[in-house]
Order: structure tokens, then sequence, then C-alpha cells
């Protein structure tokens, strides 16, 4: 039996709650993108258009984050504020949640992190931009992100654009398979990349319809074939990247993050900031785009798992 010990913790918003008692879409939201991966007031900004986007396609918007130690699904106005804006917020994945809650600090929550929290109250989709994964060099750096083992045991759908190529594409796509973590391209056979819509590398089941996704979803979890799954949903044609362009930031920003010796958590962050001051905004325009596209998707698909 599942431990419920964490209800001691956890503070589910009441709209959040209602809709889960009547069976009613919700979709999670992470805040790490909030608190480390966009800057202030645009990190807010974009927050609350998710928000609006998943209410606008019927779905229950759940954004976690730990607030002085409390496990918050669902964020009010103030608390989406306060975590968007707060100093020495915790980056928070599975191994530092006990710590922040017993601590009384602040967290955002990465993927993994979501991943826990929208398991433990019972949310089955989590919207996002980008998931971590195995970044080039880890055959001698090991850095592999925690997100892909929480994809390997907890039982939550991620809607992201693909796979950064921050991030060696070929290796992440490697450890899923090895830990039996689906990839669903949708309306896509080829992966995308995040900031553009290919990537060279192919999806493992393209799916055109999210009452699809839901029902093979509905199908796996009912087996007990535990796990994650990973919905790719490329960015829309209008806000993609010039592939070259993104390309050159890139390599700049990892070599950038290699001269100055940054490692372990705080690799993604430096990266991501690094390449939008390097494209002059235009990445985070299409990050920003890519997450409400990803934002539709996901409340279809929670609507599609509701009625099933
Ligand atoms: N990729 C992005 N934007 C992000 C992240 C990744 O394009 O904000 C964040 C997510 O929260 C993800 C985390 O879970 O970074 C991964 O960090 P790490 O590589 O340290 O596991
Ligand atoms: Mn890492």
């Amino acid at each position: 039996m599942k431990s419920t010990e964490f209800e001691k913790y956890m503070d589910i918003a009441p709209e959040v709650k209602e809709a889960l008692e009547k069976g009613l879409p919700v979709v999670a939201l992470e805040s790490t993108i909030i608190t480390h991966g966009m800057p202030f007031p645009q990190n807010v900004e974009t927050a609350l258009m998710v928000e609006d986007e998943i209410r606008k396609y019927g779905a229950v918007p759940a954004t976690m984050a730990i607030i002085k130690g409390r496990l918050k699904v669902g964020l009010s106005r103030e608390e989406l504020d306060y975590v968007g804006s707060a100093k020495d917020v915790v980056k928070c994945s599975r191994r530092d949640i006990p710590f922040v809650v017993s601590g009384k600090k602040d967290g955002g929550t990465t993927v993994a992190a979501t991943m826990i929290m929208a398991d433990m109250a019972g949310i089955k989709v989590f919207a996002t931009g980008g998931i971590g994964g195995v970044h080039r060099g880890a055959e001698t750096s090991m850095d592999i992100s925690a997100d892909l083992e929480e994809f390997a045991r907890t039982n939550v759908a991620v809607v992201c654009a693909g796979a950064k190529s921050i991030l060696d594409i070929g290796l992440t796509l490697e450890y899923l398979e090895t830990k039996g973590v689906p990839v669903i391209g949708y309306g896509t056979e080829e992966l995308p990349a995040f900031y553009t819509r290919e990537s060279g590398f192919n999806v493992d089941y393209r799916l055109d319809s999210p009452e699809e996704i839901a029902e093979s979803l509905k199908i796996k979890w009912g087996m007990g074939l535990d796990g994650g799954a990973i919905i790719a949903n490329p960015i829309p044609e209008e806000y993609a990247m010039d592939k070259a362009v993104i390309d050159t930031a890139i390599s700049q920003a990892l070599a950038d993050a290699k001269a100055e010796g940054i490692k372990g958590k705080k690799v993604t962050p430096f990266i991501l900031e690094k390449v939008m001051e390097l494209t002059g905004g235009e990445s985070l325009e299409s990050n920003i785009q890519l997450v409400l596209n990803n934002a539709k998707v996901a409340s279809w698909i929670a609507a599609g798992l509701s009625k099933i």
C-alpha cells in the first residue's frame, strides 16, 4: 500500500481538490522553469498564461512548488508571485524534497519533483517545456538528470517539446529505452528538439490524437506497467528557431559552462540563461510559446483520461 504520510506536508488548492474529487481533468505544472529557467517577471507572466491556456482547454492547472516547507499543489496568484521573485529558492529534485520541507525552505520543483508531487496528489498529466536528460560528455561527467529515473518509476505522463540539444539526445533516448519509458510523438515520427521541430532521431510511437494517447496510458497503467511516459509535442512552426542560430548559441553556452567549471544542478540553469542571452531573447519567446502549446495538448490528454 502506498504511504499517505505526505498528506501532512501537502496543501492542495481548493480548485484542484474539487476537480480531483469530481474526476475532472487536471494538469500539473513545474516550477523550476519559473525559479531557475526564466527571468522575472517573464517567468510569472508565462506561468499565468500557461494556467489560463489549461483552463481555456477545459482542465484545471496545478502548479507545484514548495513554499516555506509546504508541498503546494496549485498556487494562488500571491504564491506564484512569491516563488517567481523569491531569492534563495532551492532547485528541488527527488533527493532535495525532505530537506526543503524540514528546513521550511522554498523550492522550485524540477520535472522529477513535480512528477512525484503530482503522483502523490493523484494527477496523471503534466505539461512542461523541456526535460532533463543525459548531458553531452556524460560518458566522463556522469551528468544524467534525475528526471530520467523518475520517468522509470512514477506514473505520470509528461508533455514536453522534446529534448534540447544542450543534451546528448541519442544517449537520452538509449537511457529511456533501458528504463522502459515510452517516447510518444504527438503527430510526429521525429523527436522534436525543443527550439526546433527536428532532431534527427525518431520517437518510439507516433500517435495523432490525444484520445489515442490517453487510451495507451490507461492500458499501460491498468496493466501495472509502472513508470511515466514522454509525449513529445513539436514547437509550432511559426515559433521554431533557425537551427544554425540555436546550435551556435548552445555550443557557446556549453563552452562557457566548461570554462567556468559549472557542475551538478547548476549546469542546466546556467546553459539556459546563456542561450537566452546569446539569442537576444529569441529563445525565451520560443520557450514561452512551446510551453503554451504543451499546456493545450496536456489538457486534451487529461480530458481523454478523465473520460475513460
Ligand atoms: N529544460 C528546460 N527548461 C527547464 C529545465 C530543463 O528547457 O526549466 C529544468 C526542468 O525543471 C528540469 C530540470 O526538470 O531543468 C533538469 O535539471 P537537471 O538537468 O539538473 O536534472
Ligand atoms: Mn545534472
